[in-house]
């Protein structure tokens, strides 16, 4: 066996020994096709005030720039659909919150990943990353043969469906690469589009990210949501699972084997009177893993407050 195909076979390998449910490899390019639609996306102001989303455009279309002499973009998925329901009474908060905060399992997943390829292949630089860093995770995912972007935008896994974070791991190793995904199984479904509460979801696979519920819940920060909103959100406190709930694409969904994603008690129970008696406190302890965090308590309760009017 040559060299090319064992190291791919360790990477594969080592993506399942880790945890990961998909793996999928693609050569480490500039993404000149990605960069026009980030480049429209963003001049047409559907970040917001996701400031960050403006940051290190070179870095963002090209991995060589985040890993010198980059040579393959290794794309991971890991599950997270939950064995459990919120209650009907309870503020819904999106599913990829139950748990722990995935920033730092994947992180940690990423690092022993890296690691172990270094072990068993021998001189390897790498960099892993996980949603926070100007990487397109996305595009790269479609690349690497994991699936289609659906009319949602979501990454979605014609075995598996979308409820799964992406990580990446760029690293300066040739491996073999897997075909781009060709085709696009949306079809003449428009489920999504339809559901949005916010009207989100343009036409051509486009979300305004300023429409989107997930960016008022959570991405907005120390700001009123606005008023012409009021009524829209269906009760969503963080994030908005709709377009991926609807998606026929999810009935294939499996419950996640991450024991850090269990759900925290209080998410599936608590109802708007428990959430408006929590003090900072308690919020703080209890939710102190939590992707909860990122919104601070007084994020919470702005929602809270919008969703109850
Ligand atoms: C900013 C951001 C948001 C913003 C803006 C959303 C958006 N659609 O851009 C907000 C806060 C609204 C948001 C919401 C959500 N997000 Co978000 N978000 C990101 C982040 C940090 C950057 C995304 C980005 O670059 N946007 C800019 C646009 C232009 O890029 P894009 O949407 O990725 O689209 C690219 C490709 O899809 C491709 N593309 C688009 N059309 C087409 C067409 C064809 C034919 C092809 C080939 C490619 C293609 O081109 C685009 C440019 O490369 C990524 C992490 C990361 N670093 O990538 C997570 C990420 C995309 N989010 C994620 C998740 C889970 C969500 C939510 C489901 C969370 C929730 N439940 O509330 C929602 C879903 C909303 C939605 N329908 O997109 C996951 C997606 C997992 C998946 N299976 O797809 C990511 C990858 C985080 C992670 N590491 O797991 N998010
Ligand atoms: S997450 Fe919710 S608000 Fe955002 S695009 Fe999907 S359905 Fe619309
Ligand atoms: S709901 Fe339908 S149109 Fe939307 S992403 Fe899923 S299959 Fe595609």
């Amino acid at each position: 066996m040559n060299n090319l195909q064992k190291h791919t076979d360790i990477v594969r390998a080592l993506a399942i020994n880790n945890g990961f449910d998909h793996c999928g490899i693609a050569r480490a390019q500039v993404l000149n096709e990605d960069a026009k639609r980030l480049e429209t996306w963003l001049n047409k102001g559907m970040h917001g005030s996701m400031q960050y989303m403006e940051n290190h455009f070179d870095l963002r279309i090209n991995p060589s720039k985040l890993v010198p002499g980059a040579r393959s973009v290794i794309t991971l998925l890991l599950n997270y659909y939950p064995n459990q329901q919120q209650s009907a009474s309870a503020p819904k908060i999106s599913k990829y919150a139950y748990g722990n905060d995935y920033h730092e399992v994947i992180r940690s997943k990423l690092k022993t990943f890296l690691l172990q390829v270094q072990e068993q292949v021998g001189e390897v630089h790498g960099r892993g990353f996980v949603d926070s860093a100007p990487v397109l995770e996305r595009a790269w995912a479609q690349k690497a043969g994991i699936g289609w972007i659906g009319k949602n935008g979501n990454l979605i896994n014609k075995q598996s469906g979308s409820f799964f974070f992406i990580a990446t791991l760029i690293v300066d190793l040739e491996l073999k690469y897997d075909d781009a995904f060709a085709k696009d199984y949306c079809g003449t479904c428009t489920r999504c589009v339809d559901e949005c509460p916010t009207d989100a979801i343009l036409p051509d696979k486009v979300i305004d990210g300023s429409k989107c519920i997930s960016y008022f819940t959570i991405e907005l920060k120390e700001a009123l949501i606005p008023e012409n909103m009021k009524g829209k959100f269906d009760n969503w406190m963080f994030g908005c699972d709709v377009c991926q709930d609807v998606c026929p694409w999810n009935r294939f969904s499996t419950v996640n084997h991450e024991i850090n994603f269990t759900a925290v008690p209080e998410i599936l129970n608590f109802s708007i009177k428990d959430w408006e008696a929590l003090t900072e406190e308690s919020f703080k302890r209890i939710f102190k893993n939590s992707p909860l965090k990122r919104t601070k308590f007084e994020g919470i309760k702005r929602n809270l407050h919008f969703i109850k009017q």
